[in-house]
């Protein structure tokens, strides 16, 4: 049960490796049921020879999906899929003891959905059709038919893209569940726990960085005169200003109710608080539109850098916490820098 929490946890990108770790395991455990249950049987030579070769063939793809998440899609692709594809159709090609095996084409054809690429799926499927049509010609064994040839391409197709289709419905949810888990719902950017964990990973990188928390001014009066509605779109009129003066690799989060936190990784010398002040300007400036009224609200920014005498990245956080409070005492609607024991104003 342990391994297979792991499994189902530790879900990640595209045709989640998951999906592809459990039908991994799947191909194995077949492998070994198809490859020792003849002998546990009377069968002919012949026919175990046949199972043992099977048996290859689902461990070969059970193995390739079970370890090649470092590999590129296009090799997996080639030995999971498009080998074992093209071993079963040589293999029915040459024995006069075909009857069902055909149906073994589909374990190959249900490995193709577990990669992202789109010919993984359709060019086994030309393979399959043409192949099948090759051994409809060459085989010796009578009781194919080009019936029991079209049957079999298309279940394996119905198959494959029933497969293909649950991976990629799968990969939606799992792509819409972890950026749900990350993002405030109000304004898109980052919540508070995303903006923790980012910050402690940039800390733990250990270069320069900057911390700044932004806190709109007076804001329990717009929602008491406004109402809570207007509120919001005040708070999503703001988090559009601050993404449109952030760079790339900033993190921008909404922290609290109202109030903002940007890192700024990188960058200790350039024109911080200059850049802070112009978020805060253009705020000010900023006409919201409320049912019939236009309205302007102020915001008040702190910023700390980071330097030697911080000890954590809650420390950082600290200073900027009060350089902050220092910018609503000055007056509010302003940027303040703390900067070591000196504290300068935009
Ligand atoms: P200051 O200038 O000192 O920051 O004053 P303030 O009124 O902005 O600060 P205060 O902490 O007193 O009020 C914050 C308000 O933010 C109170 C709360 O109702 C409001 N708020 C918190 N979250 C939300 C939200 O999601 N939507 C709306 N509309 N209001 C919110
Ligand atoms: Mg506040
Ligand atoms: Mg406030």
């Amino acid at each position: 049960m342990g391994a297979l929490r792991v499994w189902f946890t530790h879900i990640d990108g595209t045709r989640g490796s998951a999906l592809r770790r459990v039908g991994g395991a799947a191909w194995c455990v077949s492998a070994v049921v198809v490859g020792t249950a003849p002998f546990a049987s009377t069968r002919s030579a012949d026919q175990r020879v046949l199972y043992l070769v099977i048996a290859t063939v689902l461990a070969v793809i059970g193995l390739v999906l079970l370890t090649s998440q470092g590999w590129s899609d296009r090799w997996g692709a080639l030995v999971a899929v498009t080998v074992p594809t093209v071993a079963i159709l040589v293999l029915l090609a040459r024995t006069d003891q075909v009857g069902s095996m055909t149906m073994l084409l589909a374990w190959p054809a249900l490995a193709s959905p577990y990669f992202p690429q789109r010919s993984a799926l359709w060019g086994n499927l030309g393979l399959l059709a043409g192949g099948m049509a090759a051994v409809i010609v060459l085989t010796p064994d009578p009781r194919v038919s080009w019936f029991s040839g079209v049957v079999t391409v298309v279940a394996c197709g119905v198959c494959a893209i029933t497969v293909r289709l649950i991976a990629v419905h799968n990969d939606a949810i799992v792509v819409s569940l972890s950026d749900r888990a990350v993002r405030d719902p109000l304004t898109g950017l980052l919540n508070r726990r995303a903006f923790d964990e980012r910050l402690d990973e940039l800390w733990a990188e250990g270069g320069r960085m900057t911390v700044v928390f932004f806190d709109l001014d007076h804001f329990k009066i717009v929602n008491d005169t406004y109402g809570h509605p207007v509120g919001d779109a005040v708070l999503r009129e703001f988090a559009k200003v601050l993404r449109g003066h952030v760079r790339d690799g900033d993190v921008v989060a909404r922290t609290g109710g109202e109030e903002f936190g940007v890192v700024m990784p990188g960058r200790g010398d350039t024109n911080l608080l200059e850049r802070a002040q112009a978020v805060v300007d253009a705020f000010a400036a900023t006409r919201i539109p409320a049912n019939d009224l236009v309205l302007r609200c102020t915001v008040s920014a702190g910023l700390s850098l980071r330097e030697d005498r911080h000890t954590s990245a809650s420390h950082l956080c600290r200073d900027a916490d009060r350089a902050l409070y220092l910018a609503k005492e000055g007056g509010r609607n302003q940027a303040v820098l703390r900067d070591g024991e000196l504290t300068a104003q935009g």
